[in-house]
């Protein structure tokens, strides 16, 4: 598809001209980084008109809006995805070759825009590419973070954590719309009037701080269709005494107060993934894009319909976990405070308006906020959180009379806490989880007594990823040969046809050529590690991946383990067959997560050991590499043979890496957990390689106090040894302490925690065995080949386009636009 909007002649004018005002410079004269804002400049134009076009059409067609409400968007580098969104990419190569510009070594300049943390970030942003490659009209509602996530850098085998500057050289994508800024109040009280002339109580707030939110607009780009939404997110920026009416002229003190707080509040975003942090910041953080989102699009709405009731025909909030929960309590607090509606009407508004997704089961990432910090910090709000509350235990009452465990178990207020998820189910419509596994156990497990109160609420969507980044944009030679094998391009849009390819998984030729590929992506991944980290890694030997945050429950610690277990075997047994095999980790832990840490540490070490241990010839090599963010993972799931899913079952909502890794071409080595238990149902078991406890068996471990893992370590020689090897030196210079704390969390009881609570030692022995028969069919050149086509072939599920068709037919019920432009 030839987009006209960037016939080479112009585009490379365009450049030169964007270089010259900009930089008052040549391209020769130019630096790479001039060079990328120019190029993106250029880009931006032929967006821009697109983007008109676009609200244009909403303008004429006033379609239902979906704001999608998220602390995090992961985002990935802007210039390669939108210019393949254009259809462009191999224009704008062209052209800029011809001006002797490495288009690759531009893009590289980019910043990774890292405004999250993982999985529930990077679902956000695959989210809006689909939404808009779709054609329904959607905004992404976040915050503008002047640092987000920390760059990793590796110190001597420690994680040191560095800013991430990211708008240190300028974001050329962006625009700012001081037109329309919003104030965000926080704190004082609420003095209670009386209205004589409306007959209403009014709630005024006094003695407030306040910020202006100040919207920044970036373009999302539909695939081939003209078709741009937006991601808004909101920087904060103090009020000056002449904006804000009632605020004391010449009161200094509260004038830098007022810097401070704008200045604070989106300086740096949690680097918590899973984990809740529980402070007032992050509080102050969430209900300052909430209240900032949800007033702007209440203004929007405003500005061509009459009537407020009608409010849920076009405005959806779907709020990505509990950080923007408090958006229930904020509509109600404009509804009622300022269109002068009754509870009645303003609550039913809300719960037309308003759905909750669940990412997590994990208990220590459900928010629950301190009344005393929450009713200071949000007094307004907290009063209204206060009635929806003493309304909803009314309900739970009459539904379960003298039940009053029930009570507490549900109740929004309690023990001293606002229990954020729980706010987002009562007022929410529909409450989904994120793989079909997850959604069950939230419904018989975790949210069992909000799914027997309210069953219609509870949906699954299980997530999805977009090919246009992760294909595309990451493995160019695999796009193009899927485009020739299937004869057309239409499975950028409709992945489902990729099921097109099962047809060669018995064709020698096709399968030669599938691993030709994989080989040259594996040659590319090896120069990175080479470029990156010194070392030299064969791309002849397996490459076994696992990328994704660390956390406990996504046990990065049986992988290693597993490697030292490997290594004994070889020096223990130095004339057995082995593969040559390459573990390649990737994994940033959050700053305060010490035990993560201390992981990362361990596999460095085992890394430093193995890789130069020359007796072993190079049969096992350990990578760590630095920095995993969405630009370096586009080429690792390109090169993966192996994709490491090992979560204790019940633990990972849904996961997505696991999906990047299938559509190019990796088989999943896994537990039944999250959405691996629908990869596998996809692809097959026998192109899989499943292992471990289910996870009904580990809720019933749970349930049942733990187990024993003393009674593995002492009946297996070869668990203790991999066990012992963390305190007696062999990994740590003779330092028998570096990795005491891992050595007892497998092996002790800990203050609340079971020993092993993550069952690595339960698992060990099937994760070895799972391992060896990933060895052995990789010997078999032939059977591997078929086994990482017919992933690729049987990914068609895992597109975000389909996840975001079902939130649409299930949930936000959009209407798809047509951009009408003139060619
Ligand atoms: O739903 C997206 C993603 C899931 O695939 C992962 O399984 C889940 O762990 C993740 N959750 C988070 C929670 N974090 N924060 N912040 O990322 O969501």
């Amino acid at each position: 598809m030839y987009n006209p909007r960037f016939e080479k002649k112009a585009f490379k004018k365009e450049v030169e001209h964007n270089v010259k005002t900009l930089y008052r410079k040549t391209v020769d004269e130019a630096t790479p980084q001039q060079l990328f804002q120019a190029v993106s400049f250029a880009v931006k134009e032929a967006i821009i008109d697109d983007w008109i076009a676009t609200q244009n059409q909403f303008k004429k067609d006033d379609p239902k809006t979906v704001y999608y409400m998220s602390m995090e968007f992961l985002m990935g580098r802007a210039l390669g995805n939108n210019l393949i969104n254009m259809t462009a990419y191999r224009e704008v190569k062209e052209a800029l070759d011809e001006m002797g510009i490495d288009l690759n070594a531009i893009e590289d300049q980019e910043p990774d825009p890292a405004l999250g943390n993982g999985g529930l970030g990077r679902l956000a942003a695959c989210f809006l590419d689909s939404l808009a490659t779709l054609g329904y009209a959607a905004y992404g509602c976040g915050i503008r973070y002047r640092y987000g996530m920390f760059k990793q850098k590796i110190e001597n085998g420690y994680q040191v954590e560095t800013p991430d500057n990211w708008l240190k050289d300028g974001n050329p994508f962006e625009l700012r719309r001081e037109e329309y800024a919003k104030e965000v109040r926080f704190g004082g009280n609420i003095r209670v009037e009386y209205d004589d002339a409306t007959n209403r109580t009014k709630f005024v707030q006094e003695n407030y701080e306040s910020v202006l939110a100040i919207p920044y607009d970036m373009p999302i780009v539909g695939y081939g269709n003209h078709h741009v939404n937006t991601l808004r997110i909101w920087d904060a920026q103090a009020i000056t005494d002449f904006q804000l009416e009632s605020f004391d002229r010449g009161d200094y003190h509260k004038a830098v107060e007022q810097e401070n707080l704008a200045k604070t509040i989106v300086e740096v975003l949690y680097p918590n993934d899973n984990h809740y942090a529980g402070k007032e910041l992050r509080l102050k953080q969430q209900y300052f894009f909430v209240s900032a989102s949800i007033q702007a699009a209440v203004a929007k709405y405003k500005r061509t319909h009459d009537d407020i009731h009608k409010l849920p025909e076009k405005v959806l909030f779907q709020m990505n976990d509990t950080h923007p929960t408090v958006a229930v309590a904020e509509l109600m607090r404009i509804l009622l405070d300022e269109e002068g509606l009754g509870w009645n009407e303003a609550w039913d508004i809300t719960t037309k308006c308003c759905a909750y997704t669940n990412h997590t089961i994990m208990a220590e990432a459900l928010e629950k906020w301190p009344i005393d910090l929450f009713s200071k910090l949000l007094p307004r709000v907290y009063q209204i959180i206060q009635e929806i509350d003493r309304r909803f235990i009314i309900q739970v009452r009459e539904m379960y009379p003298g039940n009053e465990e029930k009570v507490k178990k549900m109740a929004i207020l309690y023990n001293g806490q606002v229990r954020m998820a729980h706010l987002a189910i009562v007022a929410g419509f529909s409450v989904n989880g994120v793989a079909r596994l997850h959604t069950e156990i939230l419904k018989h497990q975790e949210l069992k007594d909000f799914y027997e109160m309210m069953p219609e609420k509870f949906n699954n969507k299980t997530n999805g990823i977009t090919q246009r980044r992760f294909l595309m944009h990451g493995n160019p030679l695999l796009a193009d040969w899927v485009t020739e094998k299937l004869g057309t391009k239409d499975w950028i849009t409709d992945l489902s046809l990729m099921s097109g390819l099962k047809e060669y998984a018995d064709d020698s030729k096709a399968l030669a050529e599938f691993m030709d590929i994989k080989y040259k992506n594996k040659e590319r991944l090896a120069d990175y590690i080479l470029k990156h980290n010194g070392i030299e890694v064969d791309p002849r030997s397996i490459f076994d991946v696992q990328v994704k945050r660390l956390h406990e429950y996504k046990r990065q610690l049986l992988n290693i383990l597993h490697v030292m277990y490997l290594y004994n075997q070889i020096k223990e047994h130095p004339e057995m067959s082995f593969y040559p095999r390459t573990f390649i980790f990737g994994a940033k832990a959050s700053a305060g997560y010490i035990r993560a840490k201390e992981i990362i540490k361990l596999i460095n070490s085992v890394a430093d050991v193995v890789n130069n241990d020359r007796s072993i010839n190079g049969k096992l090599k350990v990578v760590f590499i630095e920095d995993y963010r969405v630009s370096n993972a586009e080429i690792i799931f390109a090169a993966a043979d192996v994709s490491e899913q090992i979560s204790t079952a019940s633990k990972e909502a849904s996961g997505t890496g696991n999906m990047k890794f299938m559509l190019n071409g990796a088989p999943t080595l896994g537990t039944m957990d999250g959405a691996n238990v629908e990869i596998v149902e996809e692809v097959g078991a026998d192109n899989a390689f499943i292992f471990g406890l289910s996870s009904e068996e580990v809720i019933n471990y749970e349930n049942y106090g733990g187990y024993h893992p003393q009674d593995i370590y002492h009946n297996d020689p070869d668990i203790k040894k991999v066990v012992d090897q963390l305190v007696d030196g062999t990994y740590s210079h003779g330092d028998t302490e570096m990795y005491r704390d891992l050595y007892n969390s497998l092996l002790m009881n800990q203050g609340g925690s079971k020993a092993d609570m993550y069952f690595i030692l339960k698992d060990f022995r099937s994760y070895a065995e799972a391992q060896k028969k990933v060895e052995e069919a990789y010997k078999d050149k032939e059977g591997w080949a078929r086994k990482a086509l017919l992933n690729t072939a049987c990914c068609g599920k895992f597109t975000s386009d389909r996840t975001i068709q079902e939130y649409v037919d299930d949930i936000w019920h959009l209407d798809k636009i047509q951009v009408e432009v003139d060619e």
